[in-house]
């Protein structure tokens, strides 16, 4: 049986808070890469969504369009997101030659000074895609501007980038000289 859009979302949610902000909370224990074991989410799971199969939160898992999960046999993961006090490790990559980060207007001085920083997470999160980069920013700024990261020149110059998934890719942090705010704020949504 399918879940409806609002118990998905909900289920999508407090997993996410789960595997990257507070596992403790839950009982769950995550591994250096931030996977955990599925039985151990699901029961976690199961503390708010009576009931919840392994199945169910399977779907979630599958049906997010941004790819937040990522299952390797047993196990489960955050891809990127993650603001807990171990630094989930990735590997170094080269990146494309652009990639794109959604913001707020109003923190648009202090970017282009101290350049894209972390802030509460443990890395700076970019994207491929306009449309997730223009509804990230969305959320601080109901007409956000997306700025344009020359990451393959940054990584040629020693700053480092890594996968989280087809979509979304993490740095330490992009020194501003690597930033263009080129694209305009409206736009396709
Ligand atoms: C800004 C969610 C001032 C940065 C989202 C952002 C994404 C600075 C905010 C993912 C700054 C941090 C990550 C500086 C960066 N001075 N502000 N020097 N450097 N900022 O939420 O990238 O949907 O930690 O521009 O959708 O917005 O939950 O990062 O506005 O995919 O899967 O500081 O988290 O994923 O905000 O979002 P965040 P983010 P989910």
């Amino acid at each position: 049986m399918s879940l409806d859009d609002k118990k998905r979302v909900g289920i999508s949610k407090t997993m996410s808070y789960m595997l990257r902000h507070g596992p403790d909370k839950f009982k769950i224990f995550l591994d250096p890469e931030g996977f955990a074991l599925i039985e151990d989410v699901l029961r976690g799971l199961c503390r708010r969504f009576k009931g919840l199969t392994r199945d169910e939160m399977l779907e979630v898992v599958d049906r997010c369009e941004k790819g937040r999960f990522e299952v390797r046999g047993e196990e489960i993961r955050a891809c990127y997101g993650h603001s807990v006090l171990i630094r989930i490790e990735y590997d170094p990559i080269e990146p494309p030659e652009f990639l794109l980060h959604g913001t707020a207007h109003r923190f648009l001085d202090d970017i282009m000074r101290d350049g894209l920083r972390p802030m509460d997470r443990q890395y700076v999160h970019l994207t491929v895609r306009e449309d997730f980069a223009r509804e990230v920013g969305r959320r601080r700024d109901k007409d956000p501007v997306i700025l344009k990261v020359e990451a393959l020149k940054a990584h040629k110059n020693g700053v480092r980038f890594y996968k989280a998934n087809e979509n979304f890719y993490l740095a330490d942090l992009v020194p501003a000289s690597y930033i263009r705010t080129g694209i305009s704020g409206t736009g396709q949504g």
